[in-house]
């Protein structure tokens, strides 16, 4: 895990004290050195999902209230004590876990619905509760969580709020600035926000919801949102399909949005690399029987299960009839939808098997946007440090795409046998470079964290960046809330 060796502890913040301890206690559980916790105990809290980043935190604090939220936020602002909030530890860019010793402030004991409404499809839960569990307790109701991501089993409400998750159906349901309608808030000083609002529309003054969407634990910690969801789909279909060329790919896309239209809800890509690693790993056998450099996974949601059917069927129909896809297979019961499933979302659980991943998050102008894997894959190969079969135990294992088409949102991953220095000179600055010159952007869903903090500027002016430093400024005075992350202006 990565040592942190670029940055120092701020000689601004304070160290804990047995008083410090007390005074946690006294508001809820907590785990703790001071009280016969072990650095084992601590390492969940400490490490994060990749096993990339790990800090040095002793106190894990765990609120079961907004009041306890307040409380202890109240008093690490005026003890000048820094703290990390932490949803499910599923964040990709090291921003759920300490750099050093800041205290953890836990949030899976806020885990409550708080209400529903079956007439508008709103939902307000505290920001501990697990992804799944609101689209378990939703789907009992008809209704649907509108994200759904691979880390749903652990990810919290609140930690996607904080981070302003993507997922699979951003495409049919869009992004959580449009969904979200409420958000309940402790700034740093302990006053609780409460903006937990149940309106579609409110034009009454700035829109102070949005700013803690996507805001990585920086300005508050988020207590409880508020969500409009869809009914649920009463019928889903998904078809995998093997595509010979990425301008092929682009072809399906458009074919696809021709004659699915409002019944799509996903349109993914991933590469034979991925495919292969998926195997590789599971061991299981590919539900398509031949090879091609891309696979398409095409997802419907609808009403009517007949008119879903016969229109993926005849999309299928039409890719062949015209050589646009090579093969195609359409899932015909649940279990195979799911089936379909695993070869998309068993990707990032693949990709971590060997030592290490590098992993970059862009969006780039779809026409590109195969074209960043195929120039690192050549970089990773003339420097001699790509795996082949005269080298198999080259140290990158592979050059991975895949990710969110429908988004114009590529995953660029680097599985690597261990974290390599010759490697990281390799990729950076040249993937942040080469997404600058297209105008992409170096984090289209995973956030900035700790990992791309100091490369925003590849994406962000000078005066955006001032501007948000000014809102850190005005939120953080003291800068307590998740330090060294996210920007640096
Ligand atoms: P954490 O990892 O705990 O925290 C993430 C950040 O939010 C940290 O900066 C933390 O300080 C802050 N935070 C957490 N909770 C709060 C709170 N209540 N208030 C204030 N700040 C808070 N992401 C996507 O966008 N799309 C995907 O498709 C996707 N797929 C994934 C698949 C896998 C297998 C994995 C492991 C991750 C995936 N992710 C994806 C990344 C990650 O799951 C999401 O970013 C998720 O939203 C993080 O939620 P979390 O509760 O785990 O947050
Ligand atoms: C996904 O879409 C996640 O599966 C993870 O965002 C992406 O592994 C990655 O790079
Ligand atoms: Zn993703």
């Amino acid at each position: 895990a990565d040592s942190y060796p670029n940055i120092q502890r701020g000689s601004q913040f304070s160290k804990l004290t047995a008083e410090d301890i007390a005074y946690f206690e006294s508001i809820c559980p907590i785990v703790s050195t001071e009280k016969g916790a072990t650095q084992d105990d601590l390492e969940s809290f400490n490490t994060d999902w990749m096993r990339k980043y790990r800090g040095q935190t002793t106190l894990v604090v765990k609120p079961k209230t907004t009041e306890d939220v307040s409380n202890i936020l109240k008093y690490c602002n005026e003890r000048k004590l820094a703290v990390v909030p932490q949803g499910g530890n599923t964040g990709l860019v090291g921003g759920s876990v300490p750099v050093f010793d800041e205290i953890v402030i836990n949030m899976s004991a806020m885990n409550n619905v708080r209400s529903f409404d079956a007439v508008s499809g709103i939902l307000t839960c505290d920001a501990g509760v697990i992804l799944e569990n609101a689209d378990s307790y939703l789907r009992e109701r008809g209704f649907i969580f509108p994200l759904d991501l691979g880390a749903k089993g652990s990810c919290h409400v609140g930690g996607n709020v904080a981070t302003n998750a993507g997922g699979l159906r951003l495409l049919r349901y869009g992004s959580l600035h449009g969904t979200v309608l409420g958000v309940e808030a402790v700034l740093p000083d302990g006053t609780i926000l409460d903006d937990l609002s149940l309106l579609r529309k409110n034009n009454t003054g700035y829109d102070l919801k949005q700013l803690f969407i996507g805001s990585e634990g920086t300005i508050g910690i988020i207590t409880a949102i508020s969500i409009v969801c869809p009914q649920r789909p009463k019928s889903q279909n998904v078809a995998l399909l093997l595509v010979e060329s990425f301008e092929k790919v682009q072809e399906t896309f458009v074919k696809t949005k021709e004659q699915l239209s409002e019944i799509l809800s996903a349109f993914e890509m991933m590469d034979i690399n991925s495919q292969r690693l998926v195997r590789q790993v599971t061991g299981k056998s590919h539900p398509l029987k031949g090879e091609a450099p891309f696979y398409v996974l095409i997802e419907t949601s609808g009403s009517n299960a007949e008119h879903d059917d016969e229109k993926v069927g005849a999309l299928l129909q039409n890719l062949m009839e015209d050589e646009i896809i090579l093969d195609g297979t359409m899932a015909e019961s649940e279990a195979q939808v799911r089936e379909l499933w695993t070869w998309r979302e068993g990707v990032p659980e693949a990709l971590g098997h060997w030592g290490g991943v590098y992993k970059y998050d862009v969006s780039i102008p779809l026409s590109e946007l195969y074209l960043l894997v195929e120039d690192v894959r050549a970089k990773m190969s003339s420097l001699g440090l790509l795996s082949t079969p005269e080298n198999p135990d080259n140290v990158v294992v592979d050059v991975v795409g895949y990710g969110h088409m429908g988004d114009s949102n590529l995953h660029l991953n680097i599985p690597v046998r261990g974290f390599d220095k010759r490697v990281e000179k390799a990729l950076e600055p040249f993937v942040y470079e080469w997404i600058q010159k297209r105008r992409g952007s170096i984090s289209a869903e995973h956030g900035l964290g700790v990992a791309k903090s100091e490369f925003v500027g590849y994406s962000r002016g000078p005066t955006e960046l001032a501007v948000m430093q000014r809102i850190k400024n005005m939120f953080d005075p003291n800068e307590i809330m998740n330090p060294y992350k996210y920007i640096k202006a």
